[in-house]
């Protein structure tokens, strides 16, 4: 799916700002907004939000913060009379409403999506009025088991009357609404609809294939432009290969993007893309032919008052302390984040392992964790999430197939991988994202801590093994030497299930709150985060097959309450808003002295 920009024959018009918005289901109805047809008139009574933000922390309160169900945004919006006159092809794109939406223009239902963190779009023309047009967007963010993020939820008896809980929501806080853009933009009737770049790398040239979509009628043309906007090659058809001779590639930390400008009919579009390679070969992760490890994090949209919300100069501080503290990567988890991130990895060198909303697909964990009762089931069997789950692959992939940054796919965090049935479930995704993405990048599975090399049913599919494990903190909490054993242990097991098959560490952590020391080092202390993540990096050095360690997490960052979150998870090394714990400058130390490539010998 093609991101909105401006060209010579494309408009784009925000309609972030202030919008109208009122919840509507609260913890013991359904809601009154589709009864009472809401959409059909404007909002009694609305108070005001931003867009795009988490709607959870604008207003005060618990049951606002809290809220469960169906909210309701509105703005009335008019569009200039040039170009509703025109026919150019008016389109209403939103970039991700989280989870459900329902898209109402004039009282008119125009489309519908579910998934959270992933564009939809319409064609509007038919719909728009001369003057002012009301665009009510209805939300939904619950979750369900057959939804992604997965988790159910109950209608709880509590002192205070019923109240409706989620059973294994993940751990992060359910950020929801209209959290990034919302845009009108324009293409001619004849369009460009979709761009695929494979490209590769041939002695001092760069070559890459590339096919075109379009609709309507017009002939082809396509030019490659380099950083100065200097055109460099150029080629016809709606598919072709072309050579960039001595091309300049990009790299982790040294990037280098050239543009596909695509000409069809009067329409015309630019992609951006980098010439780089990836291949999964000898127990190595190869970037341009070269062995890459992987230094980073396990990260999260999250941040003060905008929570899951688009925030721009949140994106370049965090890719400035990425760089600061040397680290090379990161991954989505645990859901598509933001076009406007992946351009910046693009444009910035971050290598980013790219996972879709698939968390919590697991129907024993929450409740096991939490020491509830609950029979065991097999998620395999009861789970409904596969139609949610090809869907998600689908339109990520669309969305992200040119990226450079983007090296491997996750197809899950933490599922049922120690369950039989995961390796049928998860064998299928697999097929599906390496028909859809052109550039055959390696696809990845993130396992929990259960699955251990004796029960991993997923362990044979995936082409890097991504394990999350908590060794010294959930297993042998505050015991450095315990957990230096038993993770030694686990990975000499990993070596013997699958010889040669390269490994990396996607999750690890201790949660440290920031300020607490002591000097024989203790659990959540700065000193115990640092002497915790030493202990593994001892270990990790020790194996010549292990590629990569992403900590858990970035930065602290909410959640849902319970026992084992003090205002969030702290596992960050950095605190929410940005600011380093001691083992920030160990960090910076180990990854100053590991090069991008050829780490392992
Ligand atoms: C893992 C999850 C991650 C959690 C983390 C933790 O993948 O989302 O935040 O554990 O417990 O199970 O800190």
């Amino acid at each position: 799916m093609l991101y909105p920009i401006m060209t010579e024959s494309r408009q784009v018009i925000s309609l972030n700002g202030i919008w109208n918005f009122k919840l509507d289901q609260n913890q013991n109805d359904e809601g009154k907004g589709f009864s009472e047809k809401w959409f059909e008139n404007s909002l009694t009574e609305p108070m005001s939000i931003a867009v795009p933000a988490s709607f959870n922390d604008l207003h005060e309160g618990k049951d606002f913060r809290d809220h469960i169900g169906w909210m309701w945004y509105e703005k009335d919006i008019t569009v200039p009379n040039s170009l509703r006159e025109t026919s150019e092809r008016i389109l209403l794109r939103i970039d991700a409403a989280t989870h459900k939406a329902k898209v109402y223009l004039n009282g008119k239902l125009i489309m519908e999506h579910i998934g959270g963190f992933i564009p939809f779009e319409t064609e509007i023309n038919q719909y728009l009025q001369k003057g002012s047009n009301r665009l009510t967007i209805a939300i939904c963010n619950i979750t369900d088991w057959t939804t992604l993020p997965a988790s159910g939820m109950t209608l709880m008896d509590t002192p205070s009357g019923k109240k409706r809980v989620y059973n294994g929501m993940p751990d992060f806080y359910n950020y929801a609404g209209l959290n990034r853009s919302v845009r009108i933009y324009t293409t001619p009737r004849d369009f460009v609809q979709d761009i695929s770049i494979v490209p590769s790398i041939k002695g001092k040239d760069g070559v890459i294939d590339y096919s075109i979509e379009t609709v309507g009628s017009g002939s082809i043309t396509v030019e490659v432009l380099d950083k100065n906007k200097k055109s460099v090659a150029k080629a016809a058809g709606a598919k072709g290969t072309i050579t960039i001779p001595n091309a300049k590639l990009w790299n982790p930390g040294d990037a280098y993007l050239y543009t596909l400008r695509v000409n069809f009919g009067t329409d015309i579009y630019d992609e951006e893309f980098g010439i780089r390679t990836i291949e999964v070969k000898d127990g190595k992760f190869l970037i341009n032919n070269k062995p890459f490890y992987f230094k980073g994090f396990g990260k999260h949209e999250d941040a003060h008052i905008n929570g899951r919300g688009l925030n721009e100069a949140m994106y370049i501080k965090d890719f400035s302390l990425m760089k600061w503290i040397n680290a090379n990567s990161f991954r989505t988890s645990h859901y598509p984040y933001s076009e406007e991130i992946m351009r910046l990895a693009d444009r910035e060198g971050i290598v980013v392992i790219d996972e879709c909303a698939a968390v919590a697909v697991h129907m024993n964990f929450g409740f096991s964790l939490m020491g509830g009762k609950h029979e065991k089931v097999n998620t395999w069997e009861k789970i409904q999430t596969m139609p949610q789950h090809r869907q998600a692959m689908e339109e990520l992939v669309k969305r992200d197939k040119n990226h450079p940054c983007v090296v491997m796919w996750s197809l899950s965090n933490e599922s049922a991988t120690e369950e039989v049935g995961a390796k049928e479930y998860h064998q299928e995704l697999y097929d599906l994202t390496r028909t859809l993405d052109p550039q055959k990048r390696p696809i990845t599975i993130v396992t929990h801590m259960m699955s251990t090399p004796d029960v991993c049913q997923i362990a044979d599919i995936t082409d890097v093994l991504a394990l999350n494990r908590y060794y010294s903190w959930y297993i042998f909490n505050g015991e450095i030497e315990d957990g230096r054993i038993a993770l030694t242990k686990e990975l000499e097991a990993w070596g013997k299930r699958c010889p040669g098959k390269p490994i990396m560490f996607t999750e690890y952590g201790a949660d440290t709150i920031a300020g607490m020391h002591d000097t024989t080092s203790v659990a959540f202390t700065e000193e115990y985060q640092k002497e915790y993540l030493e202990m593994h990096h001892e270990v990790f050095d020790t194996f010549p097959t292990f590629i990569g360690e992403q900590i858990w997490n970035f930065a602290d960052f909410a959640t849902t309450q319970g026992v084992m979150r003090a205002q969030g998870n702290k596992k960050g090394v950095f605190t929410r808003d940005r600011k380093p714990k001691f083992a920030a400058h160990y960090l910076k130390d180990r990854w100053g002295s590991i090069p991008n490539f050829n780490y392992k010998k």
